[in-house]
């Protein structure tokens, strides 16, 4: 497969430790893939579902311990502590090295190796970076063969150069035991190690552990950025495209948005909405000056609960083949696959998610979930009906906004603009978003999670503000004008007052006509906000007067937002003392005289 002496020394020492079986390297091929497939349907490991219902479509459970990302296991190893900062977990990479050799030592024994080379971003473009993973699950293989560009084709271009630039990734499921269940991240030494997990998001080393997390620190030393964003491109009826890049936490509709359909109106005069990624921009500055994004992923990773028709058609489209469901429920009458919030039909005759037969209607009635809140379906982003044809393009995306948003039940207004790049980067670094509370009225807990990036940033947040002004200082007055989006602001009584999904198009479209100067906007306190009469209601149940409550500020609730003891911004950026940037400090005064007058 290759004679680059660095990868085949790194893949000895690897397979010295975990004394697997057997060493076999991905090639890409379909026939590879298809034979373990068939060994993986063999063991047990994944079931295949109905062929005529879901051509090319699998099943796999996990370890009911082993359902999600594990935060609390996650380590950024610097060799200081300072460097990886006082949100994320650190242990000194020497002392986490001997502990994990000793977990490694041994782990692959009597199983095989798999070494999957893969792309992030299109083979080839400038922009795009290697890593080359070494796994002992199949479905690790299988899952990053939809998620990334995998196989000979990557080798090729990773070369014989023993100094060319790749992430070494190592992953063994050993025994998943939660309590030695590590994912850890070295950045210096562009390696990722996780171990006792066969859990997507901790072992698809690909995505979060190198696109983010790893990609944020090489981001910062050569000049770009690796942010946890949607990029979408709207195309208004003279065919032109526009591109915007948004970040927002978990659970507050990314897939959503960035796979939006347009209102029926809006979808009449022409304007369409075209997907380039849902979960992960990297952000470069073009030729021309201007920041360009691609989407390293080639593939979906969603949650299945609350996919439907209605809510993101072309998400569920998208999982009608050649696609991996992980914890859902089996419909066992056509051998097919459900979730909660897909239809109002639970089968009757189910396996939920950890394996036992059930009735589903009886068992939902009971209190029980057929699919665990965390299920997931792995799909390849070219069945996605609305894909950009942008998709592969080498050169990614020109970004004419990048939009942040939260979950806020007040508070925040439906949008507002930042007053130039190192107020967006402000307004990104406070980004918060509520736990949603079970009683009408109730507020929920305010988390904040900064440019969506609390779980994900590989180094210090407080460096990655500053690194964020840099940019936008090389940016200049190319730089992406920055957004904030509230789709879940809240009357009294708990009602949402936006109706969100397709209807957030709306807003898109003032956010676009800022970034063009074509309409004003209102100066307050936060930014700049609409002119009630520029945000089109066209055919929705809302006044104007709810238009304006919605984009109104209070200026009191604000400044609870600021001097919260728990979770206020002041208290939130003390903990970064002098690494805090001089200009996130200012902007926070800014706020404070702002709000006072
Ligand atoms: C994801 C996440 O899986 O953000 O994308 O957790
Ligand atoms: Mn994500």
């Amino acid at each position: 497969m290759t004679k680059n002496k660095t990868v085949l020394a790194w893949i000895d020492e690897m397979a010295a430790m975990c004394k697997p079986a057997k060493i076999t390297w991905i090639t890409g091929e379909e026939s590879q893939l298809e034979a373990l497939r068939a060994e993986a349907v063999a063991t047990g490991e994944m079931i295949k579902l109905n062929e005529e219902k879901l051509p090319g479509c699998y099943y796999h459970r996990t370890a009911e311990n082993d359902v999600a990302r594990v935060e609390d296991r996650t380590f950024i190893c610097t060799p200081t502590e300072v460097e990886a900062g006082p949100i994320n977990n650190w242990m000194a990479p020497d002392e986490m090295y001997a502990k994990l050799k000793a977990l490694y030592n041994g782990s692959m024994e009597g199983r095989e190796m798999y070494v999957i080379p893969y792309s992030m971003g299109p083979v080839g473009s400038p922009f795009s970076k290697i890593g080359i993973e070494l796994t002992d699950s199949i479905y690790v293989v299988l899952n990053m063969a939809i998620m990334t560009r995998i196989g000979d084709a990557v080798m090729k271009q990773l070369g014989d150069n023993p100094d060319a630039e790749f992430v070494k990734c190592l992953h063994a499921k050993k025994d998943v035991n939660p309590d030695e269940r590590y994912i850890v991240q070295f950045p210096q030494d562009n390696t990722i190690w996780s171990i006792n997990s066969a859990y997507g998001g901790n072992v698809l080393l690909g995505k979060k552990c190198f696109a983010l997390r790893i990609a944020s620190y090489l981001g910062r030393n050569q000049g770009w950025m690796a942010e946890h964003m949607l990029i979408l491109g709207l195309e208004n009826p003279q065919g032109e495209v526009k591109y915007i890049c948004a970040a927002f936490p978990s659970a507050c509709g990314k897939t959503n948005l960035a796979m939006l359909i347009p209102p029926e109106y809006l979808k009449k005069k022409g304007y369409k909405v075209w997907t380039v990624g849902d979960d992960i921009s990297w952000l470069n500055i073009g030729p021309d000056g201007r920041l360009y994004a691609i989407n390293p992923e080639a593939g979906f990773f969603g949650v299945a609960p609350g996919t439907s028709t209605k809510t993101n058609f072309n998400a569920l489209e998208s999982t009608k083949k050649g696609t991996i469901f992980t914890n859902v429920a089996i419909n066992n009458a056509d051998n097919t696959v459900w979730w909660e919030g897909l239809d109002k039909n639970p089968p009757v005759d189910a396996t939920e998610w950890t394996g036992k037969k059930v009735n589903g209607p009886e068992y939902i009635a009971q209190g029980g979930k057929l699919a665990h809140p965390n299920s997931r379906f792995t799909a390849p982003a070219k069945n996605c009906p609305c894909i950009s044809d942008k998709f592969e393009d080498p050169q990614g995306v020109p970004v004419s906004a990048i939009v942040f948003g939260g979950r806020r039940a007040k508070c925040a207004p439906l949008v507002y603009q930042s007053r130039d790049w190192q107020h967006g980067t402000f307004v990104g670094a406070i980004m918060a978003s509520e736990t949603t509370a079970a009683a009408a009225g109730a507020v929920g807990v305010v988390r904040r999670d900064p440019m969506a990036m609390k779980p994900f940033v590989g180094y210090n947040m407080a460096q990655y503000w500053g690194h964020w002004l840099e940019m936008g200082k090389k940016l200049g007055d190319k730089a992406p004008k920055i957004f904030h989006v509230n789709w879940f602001r809240k009357d009294d009584d708990g009602n949402f007052l936006w109706p969100g999904f397709g209807d957030n198009m709306r807003v898109l479209l003032w956010i676009l006509d800022r970034c063009d100067g074509k309409v004003d906007a209102d100066e307050v306190a936060i930014g700049y906000v609409p002119k009630v009469d520029d945000i089109d209601i066209t055919g929705l149940d809302m006044t104007k007067e709810q238009l304006k409550d919605l984009l109104t500020i209070d200026n009191a609730e604000w400044m609870k937002d600021v001097d919260d003891p728990d979770t206020g911004i002041k208290q939130y950026f003390a903990q970064f003392g002098d690494q805090l940037p001089k200009e996130m400090a200012e902007e926070l005064d800014k706020l404070i005289a702002n709000l006072s007058k």
